[in-house]
């Protein structure tokens, strides 16, 4: 069974991830993990954070000569900027006059809710929990399920859909997407060069208020064969497996699998998919008219690229404070600022990769099987052939 666990703060020491389950022999490309990280860290909006922090993937443990050795991976990414941290953020009892506190909760942010729940009189541990510097970690361990699922073929990455009102209007091809990955500037990841400039826009004149700014991403699975999850069971259905694992990320409010938003106010001849027969590019040679349902049927992956949408919040740090309430007088104060993002659409995109690979590996590897790469890929070929001769 694939599971996965991280650990760290925010202004902590460094991240950790654990990755279990994975099979013995899968080729680790170290260079692979580190362009996913710097992947992550990029696009336009992004804070003065970014500039200290270089990630990498220091691996610990599961991964031996180059290769996976089918114990648990266990990652370390260190936090450059805990050197600015150490004095008040120490894991023994330290000078408690060097302690940073949040001293009146951000709306929208996890400080209130999170203060209330584990008695903090307030906000710093919450956010330094609570903040998307995590996704780094998950970032990792999915790069790693990133390489698993190329080994049978798969591949996953992402788009930037929007960005406060500039949106793009149709649907972005793979290759659209894949042509992405290569660039050495980020900027939004939109693969429309008018709409990204549109984008920048927003973001400069979000700057420039003191606000934020939200917008959607697009996951996009490619090559994933027919028959990935299951029906049978209301958990184990791809949709809600890939929809938890995006909602799982900060500031993602709504995920969107294919058409699904418009999909409710159409008709059915307008949203399902027709099917036909004779394709050479699919592997059961059944084809579809579109792809409305976003690669996946009744909970189960249809062999069309599987699309998965992120809806995010504008981020709730804001430099021109909302009203709030101070921790210690309940007087009321604007919200506390501190160093922040204005932007993130790209990045949260990046981690969603990490997301939607672990749990396409998930269920792959419940499928397929297999304790190492040779008996996962046996099994995998031996189910290829299987659709081939249906
Ligand atoms: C974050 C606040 C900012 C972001 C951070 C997430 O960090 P800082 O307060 O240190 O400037 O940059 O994101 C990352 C560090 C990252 O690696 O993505 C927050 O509060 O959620």
């Amino acid at each position: 069974m694939l599971r996965y666990f991280t650990a760290g703060e925010s202004h902590g020491e460094a991240l950790v991830a654990l990755l279990s389950g994975m099979p013995a022999g899968l080729k680790v490309d170290q260079a692979f993990l580190d362009r996913e990280l710097w992947r992550r860290q990029q696009g336009y909006g992004r804070g003065g954070r970014m500039k200290i922090e270089r990630d990498t993937a220091h691996i610990l443990s599961g991964v031996r000569q180059g290769k996976t050795i089918g114990s648990p991976i266990a990652i370390l990414l260190q936090n450059k900027d805990w050197k600015n941290w150490q004095e008040s953020l120490p894991v023994e009892e330290g000078d408690s006059d060097k302690h940073k506190a949040v001293k009146s909760p951000r709306p929208g942010h996890a400080d209130l809710a999170g203060a209330l729940k584990y008695n903090f009189p307030e906000a710093r541990y919450v956010l330094e929990r609570a903040s998307a510097r995590e996704s780094a970690a998950r970032v990792a361990v999915g790069g790693v399920a990133k390489l698993f699922l190329r080994e049978l073929g798969m591949d996953v990455l992402s788009h930037v859909n929007s960005v406060g009102a500039a949106a793009i209007k149709g649907e972005i091809s793979w290759e659209q997407i894949a042509a992405l990955v290569q660039r050495e500037e980020v900027l939004l990841n939109c693969a429309e060069q008018e709409t990204e400039q549109r984008m920048k826009e927003e973001v400069d004149q979000i700057l420039k208020s003191g606000d934020s700014v939200g917008g959607v991403f697009e996951v996009v699975a490619h090559n994933v064969p027919p028959g990935l999850g299951t029906y049978a069971q209301w958990d184990e259905r791809l949709d809600a497996r890939l929809a938890a694992a995006v909602m799982s990320l900060q500031a993602v409010k709504a995920v969107e699998i294919g058409g699904g938003v418009t999909a409710a106010a159409s008709p059915g001849s307008a949203v399902h998919d027709e099917i036909g027969y004779g394709g050479s590019d699919t592997l059961s040679g059944f084809t579809r008219s579109r792809n409305n349902a976003g690669g996946i049927e009744g909970g189960v992956s249809n062999g069309e690229d599987i699309r998965v949408r992120g809806y995010l919040k504008p981020i709730s740090t804001l430099r021109r404070p909302l009203q709030s309430v101070d921790f210690s007088t309940r007087e009321p104060v604007k919200a506390a600022y501190e160093r922040s993002d204005v932007c993130v659409v790209p990045a949260a995109g990046v981690a969603a990769e990490a997301m939607v690979a672990l749990t396409i590996a998930g269920c792959a590897l419940e499928k397929f099987g297999g304790d190492s790469m040779t008996e996962t890929l046996r099994n995998f070929q031996g189910y290829c052939q299987q659709l081939k001769n249906y």
